[in-house]
């Protein structure tokens, strides 16, 4: 099988009932062919899946349940309506101080609960600036993406935190890079390591999405900012 393309919006810490229009819009504005998956706030998550687009969340707790104020399991998530969760976002490794190991706690209670982890991997500036940018990826698959990951049950989303919300990318060659190096890494890993969809995130697009889009491996985006727009987000689908 092939990797599936998909397009995916994180709306991160966005968005209020009043939101639910952009969904409308979108669905009637995206074209068909791939996968199209909104990640809206956990507040969301619910109303967004009753329009009948795919849903995630951003974050769930590695603990089937218990007492974790504020956190939300993944069969929460599933039972609100999600199919996927985002995972090891650099807002979250920052933020929260997560680490690969929790991250892949968590992917393993997401696949736990039939959902489909979306793990994102990402090299800061410094590490980019001191060459560290292949290691580092490297790194945080082989800790983030656990054992059990299969094509089936996990996407990679290649973010790399320089590139997040600032408006800056990099060059095609910088993406083709990465993204050749994490379809190696997760070949040697696992039996269908080829055929995991790849994304890459940090300010795509509608004016640089197709760009993007033509590298090698990239098998589609996760958009932030110009995922809470339909009228942003439905070229970036319709380029993929
Ligand atoms: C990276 C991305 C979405 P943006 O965080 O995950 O956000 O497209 O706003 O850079």
């Amino acid at each position: 099988m092939a990797p599936r393309k998909l397009a995916a919006g994180n709306w991160k810490m966005n968005g209020t009932l009043a939101s639910l229009a952009q969904i409308d819009q979108l669905l009637a504005d995206a074209v068909p062919g791939c996968d199209v998956l909104i990640c809206p706030p956990a507040t969301l998550i619910h109303a967004v899946a009753a329009k009948g687009i795919a849903t995630g969340g951003q974050d769930c707790h590695a603990n089937a349940s218990g007492a974790h104020t504020g956190d939300i399991a993944a069969a929460q998530l599933k039972d609100a309506g999600a199919s996927h969760v985002i995972l090891g976002h650099s807002e979250r490794r920052t933020d929260h101080a997560e680490t690969d190991a929790q991250i892949a706690a968590k992917s393993v209670a997401a696949h736990e609960a039939g959902l489909i982890a979306v793990i994102c991997v990402g090299e800061t500036e410094t590490q980019r600036d001191s060459g560290a940018t292949l290691d580092v990826i490297s790194a945080q698959l082989a800790g983030s993406v656990p054992d059990c990951a299969t094509a089936a049950n996990t996407v990679i989303a290649y973010e790399p935190v320089w590139a997040i919300g600032t408006g800056r990318t990099p060059t095609d060659a910088q993406i083709a890079e990465v993204h050749a190096l994490m379809r190696e890494r997760l070949s040697e890993r696992f039996a269908d390591g080829a055929d995991f969809s790849l994304l890459y995130g940090g300010s795509v697009k509608p004016g640089n999405a197709a760009e993007i889009f033509a590298i090698a491996h990239v098998n589609g985006a996760l958009v932030g900012g110009a995922s809470l727009k339909a009228a942003d987000f439905a070229p970036i689908v319709a380029a993929l």
